[in-house]
């Protein structure tokens, strides 16, 4: 059981002092995260937002990532009108109208009881103040928590900031001592929210390279009134077999509205390929691929060989090829437990009544039910909303104390055909596209 919600503000209050304390022994104005926010660029497109809720970085790639931010009363964090510009690209490309979480579904292995983290355990209101050694070389922003429960609203709890991620390419050049190779970068937007004895961060991930990649992180604590599984779910954890820890899952869903090129018309296909063995004269096993368009509402499974994607209804790169983006399904390990977690994606018609995955606080109209899987009813798709069900099933370990190390879920969407090569393609390569002929 985790505690309740007075306890929890209790222990909120507590965290909070330790991060009042951490930052007032920090030098002031030493940390990274003090750096001033940078101005916009006069070449900045007319503002979506105002410039509080904006969040622009160029990496040093060439690469701008342009967005806005709210902070919603359940869903936490959400992401809006997110750009892609590569260099090279005149005008920043529309990938996304909104991303966020859709859901954290934590039943526990005994069934003595589940949580819907967002909509029923204060998601939302357990946001984080974060220290600024937390947010590296970036900038924290203040959110104002809808309707807070504290005395003062405003929270330390967003951090922008940019990371390395090693090789983005390398190539060998044409003669011994040229290397052709770069090193990928990626803006990091991230909160960190507490719900109970766990601390959730989630992950925004914005690549030079074009592709995004969500997760959440548990980490915090285990639930410290769990520590009894008589039952024979649990893992023990402390000396002998006297602490046990129950056993349980963290089903998370994000919610991603596409809007490929500034419109919302985007069509969905599935992709599988089918492996077999040689026939007579064959060297080797065939593989065959074939496309399924997807024009009503999915309910779908992730399986080797089977990928979606979402294409732009309007935009075309310079080869010509409609501009879409793949989706990556992260591991995940599925929950059969309830119908809304049966499926690993999820694809339904935009209605701005359904928000989240499981326990849906609107009510969408008369039968319309309160989950996500209850949505996929035969509706022609003319605006695909993405859902994705990623689950970690968390047995835990001797290691998961003290402080829990963080278990990270979650997926990516990567461009395909957004450019017409590699958005970090060097100027000397440049005409390297297609069939090219080796010049002399
Ligand atoms: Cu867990």
């Amino acid at each position: 059981m985790r505690v309740n919600s007075n306890t929890k503000a209790r222990t909120r209050a507590a965290a909070g002092l330790t991060v009042a304390a951490l930052a007032a022994g920090a030098t002031a104005g030493a940390g990274p995260a003090t750096a001033q926010p940078k101005a916009a660029p006069a070449a900045a497109p007319a503002a979506d937002c105002s410039a509080a809720y904006r969040i622009e970085q160029k990496l040093s790639s060439g690469t701008t990532w342009r967005m806005c931010w709210r902070y919603d009363g359940k869903a936490g964090l959400v992401l809006e009108k997110i750009s892609y510009q590569p260099k090279g690209e005149p005008k920043p490309i529309r990938v996304l109208n909104s991303a966020r979480l859709g859901q954290i579904h934590v039943p526990y292995d005994d069934g003595s009881v589940e949580y819907d983290d967002l909509t029923g355990f204060d998601f939302a209101q357990g946001l984080m103040n974060l220290a600024p050694g937390e947010c590296p070389g970036g900038t924290i922003k203040s959110v104002k928590v809808p309707d807070s429960w504290n005395e003062d609203p405003n929270v330390k709890g967003l951090c922008t900031t940019t990371r390395s991620r090693g090789h983005a390419y390398r190539m060998q050049g044409d003669t011994a001592n040229k290397v052709f190779q770069a090193q990928g970068k990626d803006l990091l937007v991230y909160t960190v929210n507490q719900v109970g004895w766990y601390e959730y961060m989630t992950e925004w991930r914005f690549q030079d390279d074009g592709a995004i990649t969500m997760n959440v992180g548990a980490t915090g604590s285990l639930s410290w009134d769990d520590y009894d599984a008589g039952d024979g779910r649990g893992w023990p954890i402390g000396k002998g077999a006297s602490a046990k820890s129950t056993s349980h899952s963290h089903n998370a869903f994000w919610r991603l509205d596409f809007a490929l090129d500034g419109s919302t018309k985007n069509k969905v296909e599935q992709y599988d390929s089918a492996v077999t063995a040689p026939t007579r004269g064959q060297r080797a096993p065939t593989t065959k691929t074939t496309r399924t368009k997807v024009t009503k509402e999915l309910a779908g499974d992730s399986k080797a060989y089977r990928w979606w994607r979402m294409v732009s209804a309007t935009g075309k790169n310079k080869d010509g090829h409609a501009r879409s983006y793949e989706i990556v399904p992260g591991v995940t390990t599925k929950y059969p437990g309830r119908s809304y977690t049966k499926r690993d994606l999820y694809v339904t018609q935009y209605n701005k009544c359904e928000l989240f995955a499981s326990h849906n606080p609107g009510n969408c109209g008369p039968g319309a039910g309160k989950s996500v899987d209850k949505w996929v009813n035969g509706q022609t798709l003319t605006h695909p909303v993405v859902w994705m069900n990623i689950g970690f099933h968390h047995i835990a370990r001797d290691e998961d104390q003290q402080p829990m190390p963080v278990h990270w879920q979650g997926f990516s969407i990567a461009p395909r055909d957004v450019t017409a090569m590699n958005p970090l393609t060097p100027a000397e390569l440049g005409w390297q596209n297609g069939h090219w002929q080796p010049r002399r």
